[in-house]
């Protein structure tokens, strides 16, 4: 029987703020370009298996550093086992709790863990974890806008094959939702499904108001209408709107979730392969919304969610929001729409000359 064992020689994690195309602009504040932390887990046996984990604000960086150097120095001369691992790290984190740094960066190993093994077997995660890379509907996600400004590029998304828009809003009062929503939708036409995203700005009652003033657009689903903490709130939105309300991106771990689903918070999931513990946390996750017949969506991390998305019996979008393109030497591009997996692993290969670059401050 061929067993790959791995066994951890040493983690690296490396610090960068990646550009980005366009500042991520929501209703609660802007990222202008993207706080990552590159991680390599070498083996004795020579592999290296690779991830990224976006820390949201660039002050994250060098704790999350520390915290993952921190974590590595336990894990010399232990197998690349992610489900040991992992029950290790949730014996380990218990009384801390995953959500925030902690969380981060034992999803990021757990990524790396598994990019390990596939790499080992020269395979994509996706036939690793028994599915096979197929073309995943993508929706292009855009931040706040401005319908003049962006009209152009939301065109080209259309013309590129995108079925699917999703933009930001809740940065000003409901006329400007309304006008900013009306725009978009008669320049996008009846066909195209169009989501929007209030990035937890509201709070329930006047969530419900603005959302019942939004159905004449047939929106395919409103996300974090609400604080993502507030799960009663997004129940009660939930009951009194037509619209499907969309929310996950902010569960930490499977647990989270299924706090969420007990409470009704939503009628969609949104999976954020960093935040629901990678790709053991997903794969729970994943198995919680087929009983909950929950229709699963990405977050961000569009490498690893084109891998997940594929073996996810409940799959719905892929989110395509490049986070981390311009550290890559190979970044995925969507095709007419659509994303796909690729290999070795998850198909990350790090450009060092842009790494050094970005370090340097030149750039
Ligand atoms: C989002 C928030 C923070 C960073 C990236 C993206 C947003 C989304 O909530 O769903 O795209
Ligand atoms: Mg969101």
């Amino acid at each position: 029987m061929v067993e790959t064992k791995l066994i951890i020689r040493n983690v690296k994690a490396r610090a960068v703020l990646a550009p980005l195309k366009q500042p991520i602009r929501t209703a609660v504040g802007t990222i202008p370009s993207a706080p990552l932390v590159l991680i390599d887990v070498t083996t004795e046996q020579g592999e290296v298996g690779r991830s990224y984990i976006f820390g949201y604000t660039a002050a994250a960086l060098i704790p999350l550093v520390y915290l993952i150097d921190e974590i590595a120095s336990d894990l010399k001369g232990k197998p690349v086992v992610p489900m040991e691992r992992m029950r290790e790290f949730d014996r380990r984190f218990r009384l801390v709790g995953w959500q925030g740094l902690i969380g981060m960066a034992v999803a990021g190993l757990d990524m790396a863990f598994w990019d390990a093994i596939a790499r080992a077997l020269d395979q994509p995660v996706v036939c690793l974890l028994g599915g096979t890379p197929v073309s995943l509907p993508a929706y292009d996600s855009y931040g706040i806008i401005d319908p003049k400004v962006d009209e152009k590029a939301i065109l080209r998304s259309v013309d590129e094959g995108f079925r699917a828009i999703k933009i930001k809003i809740g940065d000003g009062d409901l006329d400007k939702d309304v006008k900013t929503v009306g725009a978009v939708r008669s320049m996008i036409g009846p066909k195209i499904k169009l989501m929007v995203d209030y990035n937890q700005s509201l709070d329930p009652v006047e969530a419900c108001r603005r959302i019942l003033r939004l159905t004449e657009f047939d929106l395919h689903w409103v996300e974090e209408p609400v604080k993502a903490e507030d799960l009663r709130g997004h129940a009660q939105v939930r009951a009194a709107v037509s619209i499907p309300i969309q929310t996950g991106e902010n569960w930490w771990f499977p647990r989270d979730m299924a706090k969420a689903i007990a409470a009704g918070a939503s009628d969609l999931a949104m999976l954020d392969v960093m935040k629901i513990g990678g790709v053991t946390g997903w794969l729970s996750a994943m198995g919680q919304a087929e009983a909950a017949t929950l229709p699963v969506s990405s977050h961000i991390f569009v490498e690893a969610s084109a891998h997940l998305l594929a073996v996810t019996p409940t799959v719905h979008w892929l989110e395509h929001l490049d986070i981390a393109g311009a550290i890559l030497a190979d970044p995925y591009r969507p095709v007419g729409g659509t994303m796909t997996a690729r290999g070795p692993g998850f198909g990350l290969e790090w450009d060092e000359k842009a790494i050094a670059r970005l370090a340097s401050g030149r750039h």
